[in-house]
């Protein structure tokens, strides 16, 4: 299988994320991304290389999902932190003040700190000097992954980070900036696959993911999660949506309690896959999140590293081409060898 790794992603290092009323470190960490570029070296799963960088063409693959005005924001974000006060130049960008249901969200107000808010949905998702070119490269890693299959590779894992999932046409959060999951599918879509299905196994639900195919019929998006009534994102990722206009249907939740193991999360799994199958998806996007780890420091599943050779083995049982996108896992040491072994389990 072939890895298109980011090379740019130490670029993206927040300091601290808002956690319960104070600044704690950030669990979203360059580590992460260099235990697991380890680990498939050690195990020579296939080549690793670096994606293409054909800027013109990234830009309007970007666009294809996120908003002009979202994007514009994260290109001149970091310049107006500055422009801001030059001491901003040691602080990393965390938003402070959102627009309540109700007041007006349509205006781009002149105060930077109102953009982050306005283009944020949590505090937890530091904006730092390089988290634009860092999370562009991570972009081109998964759409260079979707490319691969759609050129006839039985599979391809795209080793982004930061993660994706999380955001949505024109917001961040949860550590993401953009939806790499998303513009994977949106590549294949454009490779000429009529129906695409993402499957997000991270512990969070994929709210990003959901809300940009959430009225389109041509592509299926499915989250297994811890329920949200308990977790984040809270206000997201329940059962009963389904799609909405010529999307009914497309979106599927299985929600699951905080403290489940995985023979519970393999039924919810084998559901996932039946209705991938059912939808008639030609081509598979795994939003591939290790947070379901029983050693997750933010988590709340109680998956063994030896259980995700099986995961990676009930996939393979989808027989469809497959993209692999990296998104959560936050126990460092073991995030390496858990998401290795999706892959080895699915098979080279
Ligand atoms: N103390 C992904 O896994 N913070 N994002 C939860 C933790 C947000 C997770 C509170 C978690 C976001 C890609
Ligand atoms: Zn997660």
């Amino acid at each position: 299988m072939l890895t298109l790794r980011n090379p740019h992603h130490h670029l993206h290092q927040g300091r601290h994320e808002m956690f319960r009323g104070r600044l704690v470190p950030c669990h979203e960490t360059p580590q992460r991304l260099d235990h697991v570029l380890a680990e498939l070296t050690r195990r020579a799963l296939g080549p690793i290389r670096t994606p293409d960088t054909d800027a013109a063409a990234l830009d309007a693959a970007l666009a294809q999902v996120h908003e002009p005005r979202y994007l514009q924001f994260l290109e001149h974000a970091w310049s107006d932190w500055l422009a801001l006060d030059p001491a901003n130049a040691g602080r990393d960008a965390l938003p402070s003040v959102w627009p309540a249901p109700g007041m007006r969200s349509d205006l781009l107000p002149e105060n930077f700190a109102a953009r982050l808010g306005l283009f944020a949905f949590d505090a937890g998702t530091p904006l730092t000097a390089g988290s634009w070119f860092a999370a562009r490269a991570g972009a081109a890693c998964a759409i260079g992954a979707a490319h691969a299959v759609a050129g006839g590779d039985r599979s391809a894992f795209a080793l982004s980070r930061p993660p994706g999932h999380h955001a949505g046409a024109g917001f961040f959060g949860g550590y993401c900036f953009l939806n790499n999951a998303a513009l994977a599918a949106q590549a294949l879509r454009d490779a000429g696959a009529a129906r695409v299905a993402v499957l997000d196994v991270d512990y969070h639900h994929g709210n990003g993911t959901q809300s940009i195919f959430y009225a389109r019929a041509d592509v299926l998006t499915v989250s297994i999660h811890g329920d949200p009534r308990t977790e984040y994102p809270f206000f997201i990722g329940h059962a009963d949506e389904r799609g909405a206009g010529a999307g009914a249907g497309s979106n599927l939740n299985l929600p699951l309690a905080r403290g489940t193991g995985f023979e519970r999360w393999r039924e919810a799994l084998r559901s996932g896959l039946d209705a991938v199958r059912l939808f008639g998806a030609q081509a598979l996007v795994v939003a591939l999140g290790v947070d379901t780890f029983e050693g997750d420091p933010i988590s709340g599943f109680r998956l063994r590293s030896a259980d995700y050779l099986q995961v990676g083995q009930d996939l393979a049982s989808a027989s469809l081409p497959t993209v692999f996108v990296f998104e959560g896992g936050y126990a460092v040491d073991a995030v390496g060898i858990n998401t290795v072994n999706v892959l080895e389990g699915f098979g080279a």
